[in-house]
């Protein structure tokens, strides 16, 4: 109903506000034995954080996972694994003048419209802190989809506002704060986020997520299909307003003999589909890409109203990133792990008897 959880094997619930005590989550449906320890959390939560670099929000946030349960010896036990993390850099008299009106292009307004009530410090629940636990999570995943399967999610920044990347290097996305995949770029990217912050103002971004190794056949025809399932989860991220699967939306000038993906035993010959076919995995690697939309907290005074309809001008202090893109990539491999990982535990449950029965045809033409 209230839709804080998501999954059915794999089920993750988070909870928590951004200037709250704490956020956390209860990851439930975990198969046991897996060895997972506190210090596996930090790679993916740093890379996440805020106050890594110059271009992101300053607050900065320790980040420190507790395991609180479902972990014993090392190796988690197959029962819920709660995961607390508590708030420490809270500045909540940022967020005073926004007690009476709303931000403009932010969830002020709707959440007051739904609930009558709204944690406005941070924006509460609707605040990107949340996603942390979407990150802790799927640390869990990750770990046992790369063990189990040989699956590994990886994501990086395709577009900045205007700017796309011109090479692609895989090597290159973790060496700079940007998650860019083109070393060479990355002077401009700089140069193009210090103008913008110092206007003041915010620039939409481009990431793009692929999950290697996945075997086919996970995802579940008609209302389970992995690409909806997919859309959803990635849709869910704050500030997400498109998700594509495979070509996406190039597709529509497309003819079917280019689309389709041709087959051998040699292997596919491309991947316009973006790994999924009839909802199902077909072994290819599994592609999207999502657009993130300016952030909506900028320093540039805005029209709006108070909670009396009357007309107010909104100035948004706090320590806001002038692109929440640039934070969105290890948020994106999250989702998309959770995803896949609840879809390995739904494929095993109904159709792990199938074994394979038919071989199976290379990722990419060998
Ligand atoms: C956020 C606003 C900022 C960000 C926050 C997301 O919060 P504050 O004004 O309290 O600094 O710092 O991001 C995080 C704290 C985080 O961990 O991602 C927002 O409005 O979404």
């Amino acid at each position: 109903m209230s839709s804080n959880s998501f999954g059915k094997l794999f089920t993750v619930t988070t909870f928590g506000e951004s200037h709250g005590p704490a956020i956390g989550c209860v990851v439930d449906g975990c198969p046991p034995g897996l060895p997972i320890s506190e210090e596996e959390f930090r790679s993916d939560l740093d890379r996440r954080a805020t106050g890594k670099s110059r271009h992101t929000s300053q607050r900065r946030e320790a980040d420190e996972v507790e395991i609180l349960s479902g972990v014993y010896e090392g190796k988690t036990t197959g029962t819920p694994i709660a995961l607390l993390i508590r708030n420490t850099d809270q500045r909540s008299k940022d967020y005073g003048d926004i007690v009476n009106t709303f931000r403009p292009g932010h969830a002020d307004y709707s959440y007051w419209q739904k609930y009558g009530i709204r944690d406005p410090r941070g924006g509460g629940r609707s605040s990107a802190r949340e996603t942390t636990m979407r990150v802790a999570a799927a640390v869990i995943a990750k770990k046992w989809l790369a063990a189990r399967y040989g699956v590994r999610v990886r994501g990086y920044l395709a577009q900045l506002g205007d700017i796309a990347a011109s090479t692609f290097d895989w090597a290159a996305v973790e060496q700079n704060p940007f998650f860019w995949p083109d070393a060479a770029q990355v002077p401009v990217l700089e140069k193009t986020m210090d103008a913008l912050r110092k206007s003041g103002d915010s620039v939409g971004a481009r990431v793009n997520v692929v999950a290697d190794g996945v075997p086919p056949g996970w995802g579940e025809p008609i209302y389970g299909k992995l690409d909806g399932d997919l859309a959803s989860a990635l849709m869910s991220i704050n500030a997400v307003k498109g998700v594509e699967i495979g070509d996406g939306f190039a597709a529509v000038t497309q003819h079917g003999s280019e689309h389709r993906d041709e087959m051998s035993m040699d292997g596919f010959a491309s991947n316009h589909a973006g790994g999924i076919l009839g909802g199902i995995s077909t072994g290819q690697a599994v592609t999207a890409s999502i657009v993130l939309k300016p952030t909506s907290s900028i320093l540039i005074p805005g029209h709006s109203v108070n909670l009396a309809g009357e007309p107010a001008e909104v100035v948004t202090k706090g320590r806001h990133d002038p692109c929440v893109g640039i934070r969105a990539t290890p948020i994106a491999e999250a989702m998309m792990a959770l995803v896949l990982m609840d879809h390995a535990l739904r494929h095993r449950a109904q159709c792990g008897d199938v074994g394979q029965i038919t071989p199976r045809i290379p990722a990419e033409r060998q």
